[in-house]
């Protein structure tokens, strides 16, 4: 059961702690936003709860509240990327047959020219 707190060998915790750089795009007392290392738009950042929880759904029953920060600094990053008024897209890959590989609760946050014309 998730509690939130941070996990060892997690890497978004690491990541959170500052004992993993990572180029940082806008971060509050809850959350951080950060670039994907492997982007797969012009525009691709991650915004992460900075409490620990395994994937957006577990994160969303064991606090709504952060779950609603996540969301509203997707909406944030987006803003702040100018990607906002063209539209971008936010993804919660959940679970390994979704392509999910790391467990602690992230929305990718996609734009930029050519980045809306995924499969669904
Ligand atoms: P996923 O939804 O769990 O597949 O997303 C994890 C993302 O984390 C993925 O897009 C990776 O490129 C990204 N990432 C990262 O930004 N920094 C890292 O050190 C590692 C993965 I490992």
């Amino acid at each position: 059961m998730s509690d939130g707190n941070p996990v060892a060998d997690c890497l978004f915790c690491r990541i959170v702690a500052k004992e993993i750089p990572a180029e940082v795009v806008r971060e509050t007392d809850t959350t951080l936003a950060f670039r994907d290392i492997h982007p797969q738009a012009p525009t691709h950042v991650l915004v992460v709860p900075k409490a620990h929880y395994p994937n957006a759904a577990a994160l969303a029953v064991g606090d709504p509240v952060q779950a609603a920060a996540v969301l509203a600094e997707a909406g944030e990053v987006a803003a702040q990327e100018k990607i906002a008024e063209s539209g971008y897209r936010m993804i919660f890959n959940t679970g390994e047959g979704a392509g999910q590989t790391v467990f602690h609760a992230h929305v990718h946050v996609l734009g930029g020219k050519g980045s809306l014309h995924g499969a669904l």
